[in-house]
């Protein structure tokens, strides 16, 4: 390796440091860009030197073919949520009943997205988005953009660790003010624009946005950090960013005073929180109080009041969804809150509307916290001026006028028509949906105009959506490849397994949690259908009312006869995992590339996660194989520069051939 290279490596990552982290630049700009062009100049004399962490390589220019998706090595939890003074002292007291007397450290709450980091040797591999916590996207190329995140640490050992990318106030301004001149949608917030800017193809154009992290948590054991605070100084100590604003308390009062401290701060703060988050601080004691299903018992976010304003309620509307469950929502005349624009509210269902006592044309004050939808929080009867209307629940159905039905222990309305169009078309939407069958070029707007031109009437036909090719690419506004794109993620979904085809169809009380208990439990779906009342309810996670859902929902001749068509389609009926058994790729992290010729990309993604491998999009040190297929380019080639094994597309069919036989 050239020793000036070396050299300029680690000066410029030194520099980087201090400019970013530290905000302590040494050098002026000219030093630090006369090095960066030196350092340039010598890398495209040797190319036999490339890094892909080299400060030249995190400037973009690289353009992404996707994002490929990473199971996390530990789940990626999400924080409870608490609102006021009482739901942290009960958290407090909770802890110290089980684990005694506790510090707590608090944390400023930062709103933007959470990441997960992955070093090997010191060296930064690989960044994955939180996603649905257990599975999330290999950003890497993009968080190599972020300047404040070290390519290399002084720790050796393997490290994960976890914080939250975010947008400064000061970069949205800049990103909207440069939208705006370019007419281009503005973002409703710094979340929303840092949300936008990591799932960016464009690495150059990720580069240009200006985003930041702090880093807040280890997801790995580290010698001799035993608590929380540790864990941010051991952070700090390697490079990274963390917040400052951090204390250590041990009592209430001290608790609140800092939420009251902060929540005055918030504005003047470079950056959006939405929150404070208290964890316990040693370590030891974590563990012992673990995790329920979705979050830590452990720690706890304080979420800062939601913001409130006052619009005009001008009419409620109603919606059917596919359960034939009917909701009022309210029609609101434009209102800016918590940065998005907002016209429309839920409104939940008839007894709300009347306790609350909302009329038609009232004044109402509006409620918006976080990705909630927004809701309507009362009414301000003395802006009144008499041509206000109480609202009338209606007795039919608005799509198609058969009698609603409101059940004696039920606040909502049904409309129990199992053929109303609007409850046909939101089962589609729901099917197609990114939980269920993902076919994510198959959303809501797609399936109301299919529906529309009656190609799409049931689930069943999005399977015979092929068979109207001609038709499609005929209709206004679709492109050839963009309908076979459709029609190829159409094809792809057949090989979705049991769990999320079970919840695809949408079983009342079967969400994705119970879906893939079920899904795990009786492997394919005849045995489910054939399962007993007493077999389901032995099925741990399962409770009565979804046993029962599930008998009614499989004695519907209808239901059946679907299951059929969709069997006789090629769907795939059985679960995915194949537990324990050792194969070439268990725990292996595999990226494809090239064009295969004997399966799809999703399907060999589909058998290789069988087979227990981790599948990537993008190759770097982590990667322990690339099965490549025809035209494969500067992934391989890459592969081969890290010396990182590979396998053909041949050789791989007969590896997983040889499985699928035993
Ligand atoms: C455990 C600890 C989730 C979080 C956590 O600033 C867990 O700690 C988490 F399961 O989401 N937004 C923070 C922030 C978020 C989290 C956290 N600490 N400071 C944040």
């Amino acid at each position: 390796m050239n020793q000036r290279i070396k050299e300029l490596r680690s000066i410029l990552h030194q520099y980087g440091y201090e400019y970013y982290v530290l905000d302590k630049p040494s050098v002026s700009d000219q030093e630090y860009d006369r090095l960066m062009q030196e350092l340039q100049d010598l890398e495209k004399e040797h190319p036999e030197d490339y890094d892909a962490n080299s400060p030249t390589q995190r400037v973009g220019g690289k353009i992404l073919e996707g994002f490929g998706k990473v199971r996390h090595i530990r789940p990626m939890y999400s924080l409870g949520n608490g609102y006021n003074y009482e739901d942290l002292e009960s958290f407090v007291r909770r802890v110290d009943t089980t684990v005694g007397p506790s510090d707590f450290v608090l944390e400023l709450k930062i709103d933007g997205l959470a990441m997960s980091l992955h070093y090997d040797d010191g060296k930064f591999v690989q960044a994955v988005t939180r996603g649905d916590g257990v599975i999330g996207e290999d950003v890497t190329e993009n968080i190599r953009m972020i300047g404040s995140i070290p390519m290399e640490i002084p720790y050796q050992e393997t490290l994960e660790i976890r914080g939250e990318i975010y947008m400064p106030k000061a970069s949205f301004e800049h990103a909207n003010a440069q939208r705006a001149k370019q007419n281009e949608e503005l973002f409703a917030n710094p979340r929303n624009a840092a949300a936008g800017t990591i799932r960016q193809l464009d690495t150059k154009v990720v580069y240009e946005r200006k985003l930041d992290g702090f880093w807040y948590q280890l997801a790995v054991d580290v010698d001799g950090v035993t608590s929380q605070s540790e864990a941010l100084e051991f952070l700090k100590s390697n490079g990274f960013k963390i917040n400052p604003e951090y204390r250590i308390c041990s009592n209430m009062d001290e608790i609140w005073s800092f939420v009251e401290t902060n929540s005055e701060k918030r504005s003047s703060l470079p950056y959006e929180i939405d929150g404070i988050v208290l964890k316990v601080n040693a370590l030891a004691k974590q563990n012992t109080l673990g995790y329920t299903v979705k979050t830590p018992k452990w720690a706890i976010a304080y979420k800062f009041p939601a913001e409130e304003v006052v619009t005009k309620l001008t009419d409620i509307t109603l919606t059917v969804g596919r359960t034939g469950k009917v909701t009022p929502n309210a029609v609101l005349e434009v209102v800016r809150v918590a940065g998005t624009k907002v016209q429309a509210a839920q409104l939940h269902n008839e007894d709300y509307i009347a306790h609350k006592d909302i009329r038609i044309g009232d004044m109402v004050v509006v409620r918006k916290a976080g990705d909630i939808i927004p809701e309507v929080v009362r009414p301000l009867p003395e802006r009144r001026d008499g041509s206000q209307v109480p609202f009338v629940f209606p007795s039919t159905c608005p799509v198609c006028h058969r009698h609603l039905v409101r059940y004696e222990d039920e606040a909502a309305h049904y409309c129990i028509n199992v053929d109303c169009p609007a409850r046909v078309l939101e089962s589609m939407i729901h099917f197609a949906s990114r939980d269920a069958m993902n076919i994510d070029t198959l959303g809501e707007k797609r399936i109301a105009l299919f529906h529309n031109e009656h190609i799409l009437d049931t689930i069943e036909d999005i399977y015979t959506l092929h068979e109207h090719r001609e038709h499609l690419v005929q209709m206004e506004g679709f492109k050839e490849t963009s309908i076979d794109k459709l029609l190829d993620a159409i094809e792809d979904s057949k090989n979705k397994p049991l769990d999320d085809l079970l919840y695809g169809l949408g079983i009342k009380h079967i969400g994705k949690k119970a879906a893939h208990v079920l899904a795990q439990h009786f492997k394919d779906m005849d045995q489910l259908i054939a399962a007993s009342y007493e077999q389901l309810i032995a099925v741990n996670d399962i409770g009565t009312i979804s046993a029962q859902s599930v008998m009614d929902f499989f004695k519907e001749d209808s239901n059946i006869a679907l299951i059929n068509r969709l069997k006789s389609f090629g769907l795939r009926m059985n679960s995915d995992t194949i537990d324990g058994i050792q194969t070439n790729f268990s725990g292996k992290t595999v990226v494809l590339t090239g064009s295969l010729t004997g399966l799809t990309r999703s399907e060999a993604k589909t058998l290789l996660e069988k087979y227990g491998a981790n599948v990537s999009g993008s190759v770097s040190k982590k990667t322990d194989l690339v099965i490549y297929g025809e035209e494969a380019g500067s992934k391989l080639t890459k592969a081969n520069q890290l010396g990182v094994a590979t396998m053909d597309e041949a050789t791989f069919l007969a590896e997983v051939a040889n499985y699928e036989e035993n």
